[in-house]
């Protein structure tokens, strides 16, 4: 497989905007948390780092990835955030599950994202077995909850610029992406 050896959370080390004034949520799946609370530590390191304050985070726990769309709508309801990522882990079974869960968590959170112009972010890991995951929350091919804070950094940024309190004073031609 050509993706064996690869670290797919290198794309983080490009310079990041900084978080210092924007807000964030992150809606973690309480189901297969010991891969969730890595891919949730990771993303908050790297809010951390990147200037977000404890204050400008909050958190909301659900009991598995199908509700993570369900709970990031709740909070982009608010239009009080920059941006929301979502943290989950489907794993293959023997049942259709993963399938039904995987589809339906990837296409709500575009959904929400979309309606409530509100970027959200896809921090969810959909792998064959435990291994697989854990190599990607925190072992050799990186953590995809680094990954998924770096998108939300760039995204919340984005918005931040695009949709200002003072939408008159917007011009899209003005500002540096
Ligand atoms: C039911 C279920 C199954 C079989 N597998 C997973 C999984 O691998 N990862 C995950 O996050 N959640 C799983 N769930 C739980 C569903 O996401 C959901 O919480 C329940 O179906 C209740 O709606």
């Amino acid at each position: 497989m050509a993706a064996k050896q690869k670290n797919l959370s290198s794309f983080a080390d490009q310079s990041l905007p900084d978080g210092d004034d924007l807000l964030f949520a992150i809606v973690v799946s309480d189901w297969n948390s010991e891969i969730t609370d890595a891919l949730y530590n990771g993303a908050m390191e790297t809010l951390r780092a990147n200037g977000v304050g404890e204050n400008n985070v909050t958190t909301v726990r659900v009991p598995g990835s199908f509700e993570l769309p369900q709970a990031a709508a709740m909070l982009a309801e608010t239009q009080s955030l920059n941006a929301i990522i979502c943290i989950g882990c489907v794993i293959q079974g023997e049942t259709r599950h993963f399938e039904f869960i995987s589809q339906a968590v990837a296409q709500n959170c575009m959904k929400v994202a979309i309606d409530y112009l509100t970027p959200v972010i896809f921090g969810v890991l959909t792998t064959d077995t435990v291994e697989q995951a854990k190599e990607r929350a925190g072992g050799k091919h990186g953590n995809k909850g680094v990954e998924a804070a770096a998108a939300a950094l760039r995204m919340a940024n984005l918005k931040d610029i695009m949709i200002p309190d003072d939408f008159d004073s917007f011009d899209p031609f003005d500002e540096p992406w």
